[in-house]
Protein backbone atom coordinates (compact mmCIF):
# COMPACT_ATOMS: atom_id res chain seq x y z
CA UNK A 1 0.00 0.00 0.00
CA UNK A 2 0.99 3.35 -0.34
CA UNK A 3 0.67 6.88 0.79
CA UNK A 4 -0.33 8.50 -2.31
CA UNK A 5 -2.45 7.63 -5.34
CA UNK A 6 -1.21 5.29 -8.61
CA UNK A 7 1.05 3.44 -6.00
CA UNK A 8 3.32 6.53 -5.33
CA UNK A 9 4.44 8.01 -1.85
CA UNK A 10 5.64 5.96 0.94
CA UNK A 11 5.36 2.05 0.81
CA UNK A 12 4.23 -0.33 3.41
CA UNK A 13 4.32 -4.19 2.39
CA UNK A 14 1.67 -6.73 4.88
CA UNK A 15 2.76 -10.22 5.29
CA UNK A 16 1.13 -10.34 8.57
CA UNK A 17 -1.49 -13.76 8.60
CA UNK A 18 -4.28 -12.48 10.41
CA UNK A 19 -5.00 -9.15 11.68
CA UNK A 20 -2.49 -6.58 12.02
CA UNK A 21 -1.93 -2.76 13.33
CA UNK A 22 0.94 -1.74 11.68
CA UNK A 23 -1.10 0.82 9.53
CA UNK A 24 -2.54 2.57 12.32
CA UNK A 25 1.92 2.26 13.55
CA UNK A 26 3.29 3.35 10.40
CA UNK A 27 1.09 5.51 8.44
CA UNK A 28 -2.41 5.69 9.92
CA UNK A 29 -5.13 7.11 8.03
CA UNK A 30 -3.03 8.23 4.56
CA UNK A 31 -3.21 4.82 2.95
CA UNK A 32 -4.47 6.32 -0.75
CA UNK A 33 -3.68 2.94 -3.01
CA UNK A 34 -3.26 -0.52 -2.25
CA UNK A 35 -2.37 -3.69 -4.26
CA UNK A 36 -3.05 -7.33 -3.32
CA UNK A 37 0.01 -9.55 -3.85
CA UNK A 38 -1.51 -12.25 -1.52
CA UNK A 39 -2.86 -15.43 -2.55
CA UNK A 40 -6.07 -14.74 -1.12
CA UNK A 41 -8.57 -11.53 -0.20
CA UNK A 42 -7.24 -8.89 1.98
CA UNK A 43 -9.49 -6.50 4.56
CA UNK A 44 -8.59 -2.90 5.35
CA UNK A 45 -10.11 -1.64 8.07
CA UNK A 46 -11.09 1.83 9.24
CA UNK A 47 -10.35 1.40 12.96
CA UNK A 48 -7.75 -0.77 14.64
CA UNK A 49 -7.87 -4.36 15.37
CA UNK A 50 -10.27 -4.88 12.74
CA UNK A 51 -13.08 -2.75 13.34
CA UNK A 52 -15.09 -0.41 11.56
CA UNK A 53 -15.85 0.14 7.91
CA UNK A 54 -14.05 -2.17 5.69
CA UNK A 55 -12.79 -3.06 2.04
CA UNK A 56 -11.91 -6.36 0.71
CA UNK A 57 -9.55 -6.56 -2.19
CA UNK A 58 -9.28 -9.74 -4.17
CA UNK A 59 -5.96 -11.49 -5.29
CA UNK A 60 -4.51 -9.51 -7.89
CA UNK A 61 -6.38 -6.36 -7.08
CA UNK A 62 -5.28 -2.97 -7.24
CA UNK A 63 -6.58 0.14 -7.06
CA UNK A 64 -6.94 3.56 -5.77
CA UNK A 65 -9.16 3.80 -2.22
CA UNK A 66 -10.65 7.49 -3.06
CA UNK A 67 -13.38 7.96 -5.46
CA UNK A 68 -16.00 5.37 -5.65
CA UNK A 69 -13.81 2.87 -3.36
CA UNK A 70 -14.84 6.04 -0.84
CA UNK A 71 -11.72 4.69 1.15
CA UNK A 72 -9.09 7.54 1.09
CA UNK A 73 -7.39 8.17 3.92
CA UNK A 74 -9.18 5.85 6.13
CA UNK A 75 -7.49 2.60 6.77
CA UNK A 76 -6.13 2.01 10.24
CA UNK A 77 -5.48 -1.85 10.41
CA UNK A 78 -5.43 -4.88 7.91
CA UNK A 79 -6.37 -8.28 7.73
CA UNK A 80 -5.26 -11.76 5.74
CA UNK A 81 -7.06 -14.61 6.47
CA UNK A 82 -5.50 -17.78 6.33
CA UNK A 83 -8.05 -19.17 3.96
CA UNK A 84 -9.68 -19.20 0.78
CA UNK A 85 -12.34 -15.79 1.27
CA UNK A 86 -14.06 -13.72 -1.37
CA UNK A 87 -15.65 -10.06 -1.32
CA UNK A 88 -18.95 -9.99 -0.24
CA1 LIG B 1 -8.76 5.17 10.44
Amino acid sequence: MWTGKDFKGQRLVITHIGVSNVIADVMNNEVSSVKNHYKFTAWLYEKRNAEGGNICLQSGGQTNLGGSFGFNNEASSSRLPDHANTCI
